[in-house]
């Protein structure tokens, strides 16, 4: 697994130079501790984050949870629960990160095919990472919205909201996309 400085220096051996453009590194430092409070925002929401996901995604789709379908019995519907708890675990270790090597070497690597030799339907899980990927962005911004968590609303007080708040809530987003597209 790479994080962002050991991909600056695997990145400039391969050209036989020395890490000569520093200017990415010190900003991952300068901006440490925006991308601490936005992966202690997923962290932190990640249970609830997993099983909203879940329950819209079944919502949308109720034949998931019908004799036949992939989240029945329970025994399935806990997979499919402990599976977006661990999408979502190795999405915020590439955040803290700042590199995907973790994401994609061990979780989606061969996870398409786990998935169609289970009868998984990659359709659902891809809106169920869509889902989270709204949430991320909401929760990283600390903007959570009231029409959608109701009475489960939490904000984490972060200092830094909203707008401010668009790198690193892009950066979030690439690694949902990322599952995403390796599912599809
Ligand atoms: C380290 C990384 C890692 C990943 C990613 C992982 C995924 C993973 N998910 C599995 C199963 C599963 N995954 C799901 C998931 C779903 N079903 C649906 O309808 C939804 C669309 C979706 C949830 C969003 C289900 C239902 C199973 C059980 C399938 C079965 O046994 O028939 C299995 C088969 C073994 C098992 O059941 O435990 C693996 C290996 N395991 C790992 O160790």
């Amino acid at each position: 697994m790479l994080d962002a400085f050991s991909r600056a220096v695997v990145t400039a051996d391969a050209s036989t130079t020395c890490v000569n453009d520093l200017s990415a590194l010190k900003s991952f430092i300068a901006e440490g501790n925006r991308r601490l409070d936005a992966v202690n925002a997923i962290a932190s929401n990640a249970s609830c984050m997993v099983s909203d996901a879940v329950a819209g995604m079944i919502c949308e789709n109720q034949g998931l949870i019908q004799a036949g379908g992939n989240c029945y019995p329970n025994r399935r519907m806990a997979a499919c629960l402990r599976d977006g708890e661990i999408v979502l675990r190795y999405i915020s270790y590439a955040l803290l990160a700042g590199d995907a090597s973790v994401l994609d070497d061990r979780c989606l690597n061969g996870l398409k095919e786990t998935y169609a030799a289970l009868g998984v339907p990659a359709t659902s899980t891809v809106r169920a990472v869509q889902i989270m990927k709204a949430q991320a962005a909401a929760h990283i911004k600390d903007q959570p919205s009231e029409a959608l968590a109701g009475n489960r609303l939490r904000k984490m007080g972060t200092p830094e909201t909203g707008d401010r708040c668009a790198s690193i809530v892009a950066e979030a987003g690439s690694y949902f996309d990322r599952v995403i597209s390796a599912l599809s």
